[in-house]
């Protein structure tokens, strides 16, 4: 009984610990000396912040947690559905010259330029439609995230300072992200590529300047053209898991020795052989399994999703032609809850495994601790927190006894 009340209180706190302590106006009294401080003109420090309102939609945004965890197989379906994929080769069509020239500055693959603004914005169609100012000014009131939000807001006074975008045009999420790439403002600042060279960063009209953006961001995290970015492999029946760190590299030559092979059938090529790739198994044993490479940890700098970069993969893929991934998704053990988290990281210290601070959030420490869970009782090793394997842990948990606490 006493664990239920405490998972219930852990369950609502991380979302109401953090109201704000004065009014909007006290906040913006406070924040306007260090916006001047920080270099910002009187002009652009009152084009900013006079009139200033708060936007409680983007309070209420940030406080939303989602309960239900979208299954990686339906958010591809969606990520990399047959419209997303004609208008991204429609686009491909009409912008040949611009995109192969981009390609050609940056070093970064077109075909990911394409999918990564098809998912950040459907190509630009859907941008966001709210003042950022108005957005991150609530958001450093509200004060979960205020030191970040205030950043945001010096990076925005900069920008119109430096003459690169106008008040007036900055529109985007509730979460300060801009424009056809979605850049919050620091990475507009540090990334923002100009195409067209007329001293205008354009990323909300201006499709070259959006690509160009985007890519010198891939670039900056490393990105090498031409390279792969994800291989789906398939392992050999009794592929030992034991000592599988999902976060470890190895020489993808090792892979191969240990009898992973290409789900398409083709052999290794002596240009993948040398790239170290992780193992990956975002459904578990019972789904696809994927080599990721280098590539794709700079898909992860733009935006930090296994989800978001196995997306932008499978929909570069698919302007190609037909492309799919082979292997079945385990459409009856889906991923559980936070709700269901959080209680199979309570169950999982209460059986000796250390999972962290139990908040709801299936991170690396609750991944080991499930893996060492499975370790322990004889279940695959893959560190998937399915249905059945919460299922498992809950049934041992009743098992070991009456609790004592
Ligand atoms: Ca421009």
């Amino acid at each position: 009984m006493t664990r239920f009340i405490i998972l219930i209180w852990l369950a609502v706190w991380p979302f109401a610990a953090h109201a704000q302590d004065g009014s909007f106006s006290d906040w913006l009294a406070d924040f306007r000396p260090r916006l001047e401080a920080s270099g910002a003109s009187a002009a652009t420090v009152s084009a900013m912040l006079d009139g200033l309102e708060p936007d409680l939609t983007a309070i209420e945004r940030d406080r939303t947690q989602p309960e239900f965890v979208r299954p990686l197989w339906e958010y591809l379906d969606i990520a990399a559905s047959d419209l997303r994929v004609r208008n991204g080769a429609d686009e491909i069509a009409g912008r040949r010259a611009m995109l192969t020239s981009i390609e050609n500055r940056f070093g970064v693959d077109y075909e990911i330029l394409v999918a990564v603004w098809g998912l950040e914005s459907s190509y630009g169609a859907i941008q966001g439609d709210r003042d950022v100012v108005r957005s991150l000014a609530t958001l450093a009131w509200e004060g979960r995230r205020r030191s970040w939000a205030e950043a945001q807001l010096i990076a925005v006074s900069r920008m119109i300072d430096r003459g690169l975008a106008r008040r007036d045009e900055l529109y985007g999420s509730w979460a300060g992200a801009m424009g056809q790439t979605q850049f919050i403002p620091e990475t507009y600042l540090a990334r923002g590529a100009d195409y067209d060279g007329d001293g205008h960063i354009d990323i909300w009209n201006n499709v070259g300047d959006a690509l160009s953006s985007s890519a010198n961001l891939l670039s900056e995290a490393g990105w090498t053209r031409n390279a792969p970015v994800i291989i789906e492999v398939v392992l050999p029946d009794g592929f030992d898991l034991t000592s599988w760190d999902p976060g470890a590299s190895r020489m993808t030559a090792e892979w191969s020795m240990r009898g992973v092979t290409r789900a398409d059938g083709g052999s290794w090529t002596a240009d993948t052989l040398m790239y170290a790739s992780r193992l990956n198994l975002p459904a578990g044993l019972r789904g696809p399994a994927f080599l990721t490479f280098p590539n794709f940890r700079a898909l992860m700098r733009y935006n930090n999703s296994t989800s978001y970069g196995i997306g932008v993969w499978l929909l570069s893929q698919r302007f190609n032609g037909d492309f799919s991934i082979r292997g079945e998704w385990p459409e009856n053990d889906p991923p559980i809850t936070r709700s269901q988290t959080l209680a199979l990281q309570e169950g999982l210290a209460a059986l000796g495994y250390d999972p962290g601070t139990p908040d709801g959030m299936f991170g690396p420490n609750t991944r080991r601790a499930l893996m060492g869970f499975q370790r322990d009782h004889g279940y695959p090793v893959d560190g998937y927190a399915g249905r059945i394997m919460y299922d498992q842990v809950v049934a041992t948990l009743a098992a070991s006894g009456p609790s004592t606490d």
